[in-house]
């Protein structure tokens, strides 16, 4: 794992319910990505609150957290150069409603909340949150 082209990606329980995970993971393919791991699981709520304890004490805190282990997430280490931030470029912004025709997001989300996937923000958020969701042996670099 080569700190600096991975990011770590969850597709959000919305998106899987609503049978977007393979428009997505193709999506993302095309966009010149390599997955590097991949896995679908529930987080139950505790998990769900330490993946997302940066936003704790923030209003949309407790309904992130129930949404996110409302259901099953598709989670993927994903490696290019400049991951995390061409990442963020194809997801586009937080807000549906102000992200860029085309993105992810602007495609598959719901709102603010309920907006389709994740992107780590940063190359450190990269590295713990891929060891979050999957040991050495579930990772394929080469
Ligand atoms: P990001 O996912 O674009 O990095 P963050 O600020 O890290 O955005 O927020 C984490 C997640 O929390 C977002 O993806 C979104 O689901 C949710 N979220 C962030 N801000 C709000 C808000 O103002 N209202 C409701 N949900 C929010
Ligand atoms: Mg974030």
């Amino acid at each position: 794992m080569k700190k600096g082209n991975i990011t770590l990606t969850m597709i959000k329980p919305f998106a899987v319910k609503e049978h977007h995970i393979g428009e997505i993971i193709t999506q993302i393919e095309k966009a010149g990505f390599t997955i590097r791991a991949l896995n679908m699981t529930q987080l139950p709520a505790e998990k769900a609150a330490l993946f997302y304890s940066e936003h704790k004490g923030k209003p949309f805190y407790e309904s992130l957290v129930q949404f996110m282990s409302s259901g099953p997430v598709v989670a993927a280490i994903l490696e290019k150069e400049n991951a995390v931030e061409d990442f963020r470029t194809l997801i586009g912004a937080t807000d549906p409603s102000q992200s860029a025709e085309g993105t992810i997001r602007k495609l598959y989300a719901k709102d603010k909340t309920h907006n389709a996937i994740h992107g780590s923000d940063s190359d450190e958020s990269a590295i713990r949150e891929a060891r979050f969701f999957f040991s050495s042996m579930e990772q394929f670099f080469r």
